[in-house]
């Protein structure tokens, strides 16, 4: 069977391209996701792809991953800089995880630059735009393929 990525997306990503084009780029999330489930496919990987504003929901969607998922590509949106029931999922399952964000997190505000979704991922790309999904799956699948040889 198939082994799916979980990208997971959080607060105010599903508006991408369409406000803040100056600090986030004009490409939408729906482009994002279509070129994430390219850049899997090339890996052999299907695509779990979601966003949510909710964090509760961004927990069980991690829980959910766990479940049935090889690996996580997360942009937790703002709650990377507050939720410590994040970082407590992804302990919890225990799944490699790539951390993404579009901007240069360290560029930008002094609360921006501490990450708790850091302490459980293997690795994060930061200020690349969209392309940084496609690099963060690239990442993942050749850091699960080191796991399981
Ligand atoms: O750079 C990133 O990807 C961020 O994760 C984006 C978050 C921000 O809180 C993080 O510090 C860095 C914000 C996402 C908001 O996305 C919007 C997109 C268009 C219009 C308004 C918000």
């Amino acid at each position: 069977m198939t082994q799916s990525l979980y990208i997971l997306n959080g607060p105010n990503l599903n508006m991408l391209g369409r406000r803040e084009t100056d600090i986030y780029g004009d490409v939408t999330l729906e482009a994002i996701a279509r070129s994430c489930t390219r850049r899997a496919g090339t890996h052999g990987f299907d695509v779990a792809f979601h966003q949510s504003n909710d964090e509760g929901e961004l927990v069980d969607l991690i829980h959910e991953a766990g479940a049935k998922g090889a690996g996580i590509v997360l942009n937790a949106g703002a709650y990377t800089h507050t939720s410590v029931a994040l970082l407590d999922a992804l302990r919890a399952v225990d799944l490699p995880t790539v951390e993404v964000h579009l901007s240069n997190i360290f560029r930008r505000e002094e609360f921006r630059r501490h990450s708790f979704v850091s302490q459980a991922a293997v690795g994060v790309i930061s200020g690349l735009g969209p392309i940084g999904y496609e690099l963060a799956i690239d990442a993942l699948a050749a850091h699960i393929g080191i796991a399981s040889a």
